[in-house]
């Protein structure tokens, strides 16, 4: 069985569902692609919205980032009991891509980096507090093993503020405002092998 994501040559919205993939151990074909090689990937009419990132797998191509990775983790076992688990898992997701949505704005809409130091410095505090508070006595955020949420913001704690590249200018900002989440990303880190290991080695990329 084949399995292939399709993506830009970045983290962006791929990259939570590289870490679950590497994090249950499934081989895949990570297709990256730039502008030019994009249009030509989007013209074939694997993705059924052209957009990506596209997941080929279980013989179906899956677009939406979220929905992606929720398919991936109940595949593999990731269950969620009741419906105030669900709730958890989408209510603290939906709070994450607000915080998401308006970094990415900043960005790619904007081109306002100095824009976003200001932001993360004034604002963001105030979303690390909320989500840090919702962190639970196993240091997870939905029940005692790994469910949805807490992929999504591992991969938001690591990639913005704790990978090599970024840990010493943004850092600080979590050891001041919520100290929790480091704690809760280095034990999620150090508790799944296949996910330590792809990013020890995984390609450097800036977003
Ligand atoms: N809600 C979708 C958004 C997908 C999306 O906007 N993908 C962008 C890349 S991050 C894309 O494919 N852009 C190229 C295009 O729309 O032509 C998701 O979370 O997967």
């Amino acid at each position: 069985m084949s399995v292939t994501l399709h993506y830009f040559d970045g983290y962006g919205r791929a990259e939570g569902i590289r870490m679950i993939l590497h994090g249950l151990g499934i081989e895949f074909t990570d297709n990256r692609y730039n502008q030019e090689t994009f249009a030509a990937f989007s013209a074939t009419g694997v993705s059924e919205t052209s957009q990506v990132p596209c997941l080929e797998i279980d013989g179906k191509s899956l677009v939406e980032s979220r929905a992606i990775e929720r398919y991936l983790l109940v595949r593999g076992g990731v269950t969620t009991s009741g419906n105030y688990e669900g709730y958890v898992n989408d209510s603290t997701i939906s709070f994450l891509d607000d915080v998401r949505l308006t970094m990415a704005k900043f960005i790619y809409v904007d081109n306002n980096i100095a824009g976003l130091v200001e932001w993360m410095k004034n604002e963001l505090p105030w979303y690390l507090n909320k989500l840090s508070a919702r962190l639970n006595e196993h240091n997870l955020f939905v029940n005692d093993k790994p469910q949805h949420a807490d992929w999504a913001v591992f991969e938001f704690v690591y990639d913005v503020f704790l990978r090599e590249k970024n840990a010493e200018k943004s850092k600080p900002l979590l050891e001041a405002h919520a100290p929790k989440l480091i704690t809760f990303a280095e034990n999620f880190k150090n508790n799944n092998a296949g996910l330590a290991s792809y990013l020890a080695t995984r390609p450097e990329c800036e977003f």
